[in-house]
């Protein structure tokens, strides 16, 4: 290994202990084998996802279906990937033992040269990570952008790239302490992944920990907690919000239209937004106020939010059938997505929704009870979700979306909208969010051309 960022953080001689192998723990082995370091892999599965391609790559010695002590302790250094909770006996004992905790984002950081744009935030960030790349390719600026939104972060260094645009989890900040952003953004802090989190505020002070990291912090002036984290504002602070007029980027009623504008100066008129719903309005000021510390230009930035209309997954308009409009929003994995997605929709509604609820509190939803005809509830904690719907709207319980979707079939009537937007993670039925809604999809298509 040559000198440079790279052995600055790992030292003379590293051993690394690389923890989980899927995309992360691929990603970072065949980073680290290229530059010859010493590294072992080690899994909790017997058959994880990426044991194959680590056992073509050259001298990593590969152990499944456990975390022995022992080799982690071997380690100088352990990379867990952000699906292993860093609680975890094994991974503590080691790190009690001397090793140091680095990340994926921390080697990427060590990788690359051109300025980095990053963002968190609970809901928002691929749509606001995908909208900057677009508003960056519009400029000619050369970029990439992944993350947790994917490609894994090391999988996108390019000697080419211009400008990195990197989405972060609560679970890759937690590990990671060498990224220097030009520019991070919080986009807002619901509950979300408190099986995995203390409590509402220590996931929130992890998300904080991106600001601290940031050369410009762009943050939500809407959102108490995100402004909170803010503290103090600084000069290099940028803000965003729906309902804040005095926030750098802000909305603006101007000559009977609505504006986006900065600092009252009307930009863009939210007509030419192509993403639909309030909630992207707000992804779309935020992605603004990235774009200006990116020195990305106005014009280019306009054009990217006249075209972007979305990533699949989120408010995707499946099929309009006999009067009746079927929306997937399969990423709608917590209660805060699942509330903006029925917020930016006329009722009556059909709300699908259930899975792995992750520990939370779904009493937020009962509000959205006037808008919602029925609620068909399927998966893991859909007796959770019952409760707290059952005294606001009509609930029906089935075993799993494809019948869910046969008892939306029946109920819904022209005029109504049949929303999937689960407010639970997918992994309980589902490999990830992506395969819940390409069911889905698949199950409205079906009908419709048989219809
Ligand atoms: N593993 C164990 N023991 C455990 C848990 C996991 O050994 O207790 C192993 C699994 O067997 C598997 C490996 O760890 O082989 C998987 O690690 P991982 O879950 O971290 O998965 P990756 O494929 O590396 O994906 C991660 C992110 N996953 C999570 O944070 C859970 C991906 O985000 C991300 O795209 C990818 O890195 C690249 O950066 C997914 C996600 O669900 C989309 N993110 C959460 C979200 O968006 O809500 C945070
Ligand atoms: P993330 O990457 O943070 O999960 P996405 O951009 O993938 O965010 O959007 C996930 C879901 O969250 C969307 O389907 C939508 O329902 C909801 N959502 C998107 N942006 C916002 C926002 N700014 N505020 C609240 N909910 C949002």
């Amino acid at each position: 290994m040559k000198g440079g960022p790279l052995k600055d953080l790992l030292g003379e001689d590293p051993r690394v202990a690389v923890v989980g192998l899927g995309a992360t723990g691929v990603s970072a082995l065949r980073f680290l084998r290229e530059r010859g370091v010493e590294c072992l892999a080690v899994d909790s599965r017997p058959h994880p996802p990426g044991l194959d391609e680590v056992r073509s790559l050259e001298g990593v010695s590969v152990f499944t279906g456990g975390f022995p002590e022992q080799l982690l302790t071997w380690a100088t250094h352990v990379l867990v990937s952000p699906g292993v909770p860093l609680e975890q006996q094994e991974i503590r004992a080691a790190l009690e033992h001397g090793a140091a905790l680095i990340s994926d984002v921390d080697l990427f950081a060590a990788a690359v040269s051109a300025p980095v744009v990053a963002v968190t935030g609970s809901n928002g960030k691929s749509t606001v990570t995908a909208l900057v790349a677009e508003m960056a390719r519009q400029a000619g600026i050369e970029v990439r952008a992944g993350g947790n939104l994917g490609p894994a972060a090391l999988d996108l260094v390019d000697p080419d790239c211009r400008l990195y645009v990197l989405e972060l989890s609560s679970f890759q900040l937690e590990r990671t302490r060498r990224l220097r952003p030009v520019a991070g953004a919080v986009l807002n802090i619901t509950p979300d992944h408190l099986d995995r989190h203390r409590d509402l505020s220590a996931y929130a002070a992890i998300k904080g920990r991106l600001l601290r990291m940031s050369h410009w912090r762009v943050v939500n002036a809407d959102d108490r907690r995100v402004m909170q984290l803010a503290g103090q504002g600084s000069e290099r602070t940028l803000t965003f919000g729906l309902r804040s007029s005095a926030a750098t980027w802000h909305l603006l009623p101007r000559d009977g239209k609505l504006w986006l504008a900065r600092r009252g100066r009307a930009l863009i008129t939210a007509g030419d937004v192509a993403l639909a719903g309030e909630h992207n309005l707000a992804n779309a000021l935020a992605a603004l106020a990235l774009a200006e510390t990116a020195n990305i230009p106005l014009d280019a930035a306009h054009a990217a939010l006249k075209t972007f209309r979305g990533l699949p997954h989120r408010m995707q308009l499946v099929a309009r059938i006999d009067g009746v409009t079927w929306i997937n929003d399969s990423k709608g994995t917590n209660v805060g997505a699942t509330e903006a997605a029925i917020r930016g929709l006329e009722g009556p509604l059909i709300l699908l929704a259930g899975g792995d609820g992750k520990g939370a509190d779904f009493s937020p939803l009962r509000a959205c009870g006037p808008k919602i005809k029925a609620a068909i509830l399927f998966g893991k904690d859909r007796q959770r979700l019952a409760g707290v719907l059952a005294p606001v709207t009509e609930t029906i319980l089935v075993e799993d979306l494809t019948a869910a979707v046969s008892a939306a079939r029946n109920l819904a009537r022209a005029g109504d909208t049949v929303l999937l937007s689960p407010a639970c993670a997918s992994l309980d039925q589902f490999a990830d969010y992506r395969a819940r809604g390409d069911l889905f999809e698949a199950l409205v298509k079906r009908w419709q051309s048989a219809a």
